[in-house]
């Protein structure tokens, strides 16, 4: 399975996700910074809809919000 989460750092929504992935010490999530990286706001906006951070694909289909996100990594644990 894979796992992108679309974040950048300053957005206190993405450090309450990244919080809980560090909490876990999964590593199997691979990040991408849309302020960094224009192709994954590309991505983003095209394939999730809009420009909402964060953002969690996984294998390749987009689930927003950070309550959604961290419910469905509990759920599904490296
Ligand atoms: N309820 C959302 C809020 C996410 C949110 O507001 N993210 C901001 C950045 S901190 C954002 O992407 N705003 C742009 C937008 O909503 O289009 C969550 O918990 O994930």
């Amino acid at each position: 399975m894979t796992l992108e989460l679309y974040k950048f750092d300053t957005c206190p929504y993405c450090q309450r996700v990244m919080k809980y992935i560090d909490s876990t010490g999964r590593t199997d999530i691979i990040y991408k910074d849309i302020r960094q990286d224009a192709e994954a706001e590309k991505t983003l906006i095209s394939v999730g809809g809009k420009r909402q951070v964060p953002c969690l694909f996984i294998d390749g289909k987009p689930l927003y919000e950070s309550l959604d996100i961290i419910k469905w990594l509990e759920e599904h644990p490296a």
